[in-house]
């Protein structure tokens, strides 16, 4: 769509960053916090573990200091459970609660305002242990550990956040740390993780008049690989899977309709007892969270091409499933250093496509550039590449906002510097550097990279400056 003149971003736009408890915090033994299923996973032998991370556990006051100076008006982090309930559902630990109090109370002196996540990724390894969220028992830990946190911290935190990416647990949790099993498994697991949302949200609204609650999944549009109808088909199919099924429950509080079908016919849906579906029926979110990192593409996976593949029983759906669909490479996105297609546009699609079904007030969670970065030895980081794919996506948001759609903020992975999910700390985010190696923690120094500058003048003219 060409549009005559651009739609300003909105007044009190909501310009930040992202960070997760896990990746960012370190003082995994401190405060009393218990472990999580992330502290206690097998990481790949050539990266880090999470024992340190950024270390942002002692360093938040400087860390704060930091995004206020670059005009933050938003800092979206998670809470960690383990530091609230060490064991996930036992006693509360106040330090713990002192600790988060602390962050969220230099947050607003600074003039930022806190959006918090209150899961991700860092189950507690104590209910892992129970069989995690094959369990039932976890709904209930979780709506008492969100009650907590709304009580303890809901005269100052409007925005909530239930699970980050749930999908992405659902679809690669082998990747994630987050758990394994067959599809069936993983599909109940779900299940009671919608629930568990669901009670939150309902919670949240019935007991706690004034907050704002959304989900946080990522979402991407699915692009067919062909014209093909079977391709269109096949697309439509993964994304009703990878998309749809977490936003009509969401929004709708039903299944999607479509991704429930593929469930059943692939033996993977889930087992419903009394009262679930009533119980999802309640749960509405006020505002649609979402990551965008990247698009997806997908062909028609016939059984035929599947057997002379030499058949493939893959239980990990996001590459494919015979009979429906699979996952194949775009073809004409560049990609980052880290293999990522990287589609700015997409992310307009994107947009475009889920204000049409949803009519929800959306905000940016998550979207950015992995790269490895250079410390020069005056001190400076030149990542002009982190820069051009911001800039690039900016302006798709302003195009989105142009064409229609409600969009209250933008706040990019990361804030800061910290730890991938599986790759480690050389693969950097953040607009301020954080001085360590997988391996080498060193000082722990943060440096304002070239993006950190950028960034500051495009919040300082509310995005209409992106030149570099
Ligand atoms: C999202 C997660 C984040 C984050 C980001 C980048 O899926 O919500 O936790 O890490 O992706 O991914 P990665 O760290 O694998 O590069």
């Amino acid at each position: 769509m060409f549009h005559k003149e651009m739609k300003p971003f909105p007044e009190n736009f909501f310009w930040g960053g992202s960070t997760s408890a896990y990746q960012v915090e370190g003082g995994a033994n401190e405060g009393g916090k218990g472990p999580s299923v992330q502290d206690i996973k097998e990481v790949p032998e050539d990266t880090s573990d999470f024992t340190v991370a950024s270390d942002f556990y002692h360093h938040y006051k400087e860390d704060i200091a930091l995004f206020a100076e670059m005009g933050f008006k938003a800092y979206r982090f998670s809470i960690a459970w383990t530091r609230i309930i060490p064991t996930g559902d036992g006693e509360i630990n106040e330090e713990g609660i002192d600790f988060y109090n602390a962050v969220i109370d230099e947050c607003l002196r600074q003039g930022i305002e806190p959006i918090v996540t209150v899961y991700h990724f860092d189950l507690p390894a104590a209910l892992a242990e129970k069989d995690g969220w094959r369990n039932r028992e976890t709904i209930e830990a979780f709506v008492r550990y969100c009650d907590i946190l709304f009580d303890r911290f809901g005269d100052r935190v409007t925005y909530w956040q239930t699970i980050n990416e749930q999908n992405m647990m659902t679809l690669v949790g082998a990747v994630l740390g987050t758990s394994t099993g067959t599809l069936q498994d993983i599909y109940q697991e779900n299940h009671h993780m919608l629930l568990a949302q669901a009670r939150a949200m309902t919670s949240c609204h019935e007991n706690f008049p004034g907050l704002k609650i959304g989900p946080a999944p990522n979402i991407s549009v699915v692009y067919p690989k062909t014209n093909d109808p079977k391709d269109v088909l096949a697309a439509e199919t993964f994304s009703a899977l990878r998309n749809w099924l977490y936003l009509d429950m969401a929004v709708y509080g039903v299944y999607n309709a479509q991704a429930l079908t593929f469930l059943k016919e692939v033996d993977a849906a889930p087992v419903f007892e009394e009262g679930d579906k009533e119980t999802l029926a309640k749960g509405k979110a006020d505002f649609i969270a979402f990551n965008y990192y990247s698009s997806a593409t997908v062909e028609f996976y016939s059984k035929e091409m599947a057997e002379k593949e030499n058949g493939s029983s893959d239980q990990q759906i996001v590459r494919g499933y015979p009979g429906f669909f699979r996952q194949v490479p775009h073809g004409n996105l560049e990609t980052t250093e880290f293999g990522w297609e990287v589609d700015p546009v997409g992310m307009r699609n994107t947009i475009n496509e889920m204000y049409s079904r949803y009519r929800l007030p959306l905000i940016i969670t998550e979207n950015g550039l992995g790269q490895r970065d250079t410390l020069s030895a005056d001190g400076k980081i030149h990542d002009d590449y982190r820069i051009d794919y911001l800039q690039k996506h900016i302006e798709q948001v302003q195009l989105a906002i142009s064409d229609g759609a409600e969009v209250f903020g933008y706040c990019p992975w990361s804030a800061i510097d910290l730890i991938s999910t599986h790759e480690g700390f050389r693969k950097r985010y953040g607009f301020i550097f954080v001085d360590r190696e997988d391996f080498d923690l060193k000082d722990l120094k943060r440096y304002r990279k070239d993006s950190f500058y950028w960034y500051k003048k495009v919040i300082e003219s509310n995005g209409k400056d992106l030149s570099k």
